[in-house]
């Protein structure tokens, strides 16, 4: 069963919506989820203010223009675009000038990004549902407990764009285990273009499943064929009104083949352009703090049975670091052009693009060689870039934010219903309005075949870790950036403890809201006469280390003693106006917190 969707050129053509009929390769009905209807049939979208016709007179145009003004957000939605790369470090960010600053430098750059579970298909699961791995399920990469057949693709964020008008697409890497069993399109997807696995992992000779038909290709190298496929799907996704959704997941710089003459022995190595191969053979591999961490005793038993890395295995380890940035050059490069194509198809200013990685990696921190799926900083943190309509240039924002955001702010820049209850939250909220904090804590969850084996909580400060086991770990991030040393047996921590494992136990099971819960705080403001006075309480007002009230968000007073009272001053707010008082709240369990207040003043 397909539906009609107009290609470039007003040509119909048979495009599949689903895991049934459109090829002889079809899958099997997996899933019985009602079809989408097709896009073209609803009402035309607006792309942006460039599209109002030029040939009105100018009194309409200055009505059109007016009532556009008016309109909802909806009217004007964006494509989205989410560029992905895999096992990706925030510090490798550094090699990829082009991508820092066409995306960064134009939009927002996020420096407290995280995942909440550092592996592929995991990762990538909460990407396409906006839910932690507890929630979506898909707990590793493998069958029974992961892998692409235990995601649910019969609700997920390709499903609700499609439903909200968008044509959507995808090319390059997806979910372990895609095209083992068959090389149907997962549902939701107009445009389909999926590596093949396992062949993904090799970077010169790779299958890819073009609408469910499965081609071979060989002697072109993965990423430069990715970026060409997301560049041609643009290019026949922009000349009709409709929005589009495009989904592009680079291998590198994932480990992959064909073996090269300079891989090191006992250590992966992705594969790397011939233009880039030894481009950073002089580099150093970097050792920071943890760094074949000395004293491993506060680490759990696991970790301490980890063998020092001697001179042998650094020399190896730098080669493949140095291939893994080798790598990311293309993977800069593909960014260029991809954004270039929307450049020259007149769609760039109105596109949300995303850049982003599945998990970080280590190189050595804490003694791991290699890989990811651990509760530390260089597994869990992620590079995100996003510019886009709304979406402030030059801006950084400094929030904590999760991989669990991402389909919430796809969904919200879309104007897409989420049919599954968000964990995360939309960072458009954010960025719109850079001093706000949202109060919430981050879950970490980590596991292996067999399911979860751990499940942590991260705010600004501290990084608590409860393992299935019951050995437990606790990291002061301000004063132990590195986590060298976990403080869960000293008994001075033992209160903060405590209060991080009364609210991880809400976390390992939350839904939606109860993901996002905040410190128990409310701001009120009064009015005397002509004076206000603003106040935080609470019942968590014991734990406020810090209270910045401020007007229209302007010079905030500080106030870190009990009660947390201050007045405060509608300066240059005209009489028998609103106002609005923020409480910024910092508490010393690691949290922050706004809040917002409406107050008037007096008229005269
Ligand atoms: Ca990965
Ligand atoms: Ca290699
Ligand atoms: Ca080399």
């Amino acid at each position: 069963m397909g539906v009609r969707a107009r290609a470039p050129g007003g040509v119909p053509t048979e495009r599949r919506t689903g895991g049934r009929g459109g090829s002889p390769n079809a899958a099997p009905d997996r899933c019985s989820w009602p079809a989408p209807e097709p896009a073209p049939n609803r009402a035309p979208h607006r792309r942006g203010p460039n599209r109002v016709q030029t040939h009105v007179s100018a009194r309409l145009a200055l009505t059109v223009a007016f009532l556009l003004a008016l309109a909802p957000a909806a009217a004007a939605r964006p494509n989205v675009v989410v560029l992905m790369t895999d096992d990706q470090t925030l510090e490798s960010m550094a090699v990829m000038p082009k991508t820092r600053a066409l995306i960064g430098a134009e939009g927002t750059t996020f420096t407290r990004s995280f995942t909440n579970y550092s592996l592929c298909c995991p990762s990538r699961s909460t990407l396409f549902t906006g839910q932690y791995a507890h929630n979506h399920g898909v707990l590793s990469n493998t069958p029974p407990t992961g892998g692409f057949t235990r995601l649910d693709t019969s609700n997920w964020l390709p499903l609700w764009l499609q439903a909200a008008g968008y044509r959507t697409m995808h090319a390059g890497k997806f979910l372990n285990g895609y095209g083992r069993d068959t090389p149907a399109a997962p549902p939701g997807f107009n445009d389909w273009h999926g590596t093949i696995d396992p062949s993904t992992y090799n970077f010169y000779n790779f299958t890819v499943s073009e609408n469910g038909v499965p081609r071979a290709y060989s002697g072109v190298y993965s990423t430069d064929f990715i970026a060409a496929r997301a560049n041609g799907l643009i290019a026949a996704a922009a000349p009709s009104a409709q929005p589009f959704f495009l989904s592009v997941a680079f291998v590198a710089p994932h480990s992959g083949g064909p073996r090269e003459a300079d891989d090191p022995p006992g250590i992966a190595t992705p594969a790397v352009a011939p233009k880039y191969a030894n481009a950073f053979a002089a580099l150093p591999l970097p050792t920071p703090p943890a760094f074949n961490e000395a004293d491993m005793s506060d680490k759990p038993l696991a970790m301490q049975g980890r063998p020092a890395i001697s001179a042998v295995r650094a020399t190896r380890m730098q080669e493949a670091y140095q291939q893994r940035l080798e790598s990311l050059l293309s993977v800069d490069d593909a960014v260029e052009s991809i954004v270039s194509a929307l450049r020259s198809t007149g769609e760039l200013d109105n596109t949300l693009i995303l850049f982003t990685s599945d998990n970080g990696f280590f190189a050595g921190e804490h003694r791991v060689p290699a890989g990811k799926l651990l509760p530390y900083e260089p597994s869990i943190r992620l590079p995100l870039l996003m510019r886009g309509p709304g979406v402030p240039s030059g801006a950084t924002a400094n929030q904590l934010v999760t991989n669990a955001d991402l389909a919430p702010t796809i969904a919200d820049a879309a104007n897409a219903t989420p049919a599954r209850i968000e964990d995360g939250r939309s960072l458009l909220e954010l960025v719109g309005d850079p001093g706000v904090e949202w109060g919430r804590e981050l879950l970490l969850e980590g596991g292996n075949a067999r399911g979860l084996t751990f499940s942590g909580l991260r705010n600004y400060r501290w990084k608590y870790i409860e393992h299935t086991n019951g050995e437990v770990e606790l990291y002061d991030l301000e004063r132990d950036p590195y986590e060298l040393q976990s403080l869960h047996p000293d008994p001075a921590f033992a209160t903060v403890k405590a209060r991080l494992a009364a609210r991880l136990a809400i976390l390992r099971t939350c839904v939606g809201r109860t993901c996002r819960i905040r410190p128990a705080l409310r701001l009120h403001v009064r009015r005397r006469q002509c004076r206000f006075v603003a106040a935080v309480r609470g019942a968590d007002v014991s734990a406020i280390e810090l209270v910045k009230f401020s007007v229209r968000r302007r010079q905030p007073a500080r106030d870190a003693r009990a009660p947390f009272r201050r007045s405060v001053k509608p300066v240059g707010v005209r009489p028998g106006r609103r106002f609005v008082v923020r409480a910024t709240v910092r508490t010393d369990d690691g949290r922050r917190v706004t809040m917002d207040r409406r107050a008037r003043t007096c008229a005269r």
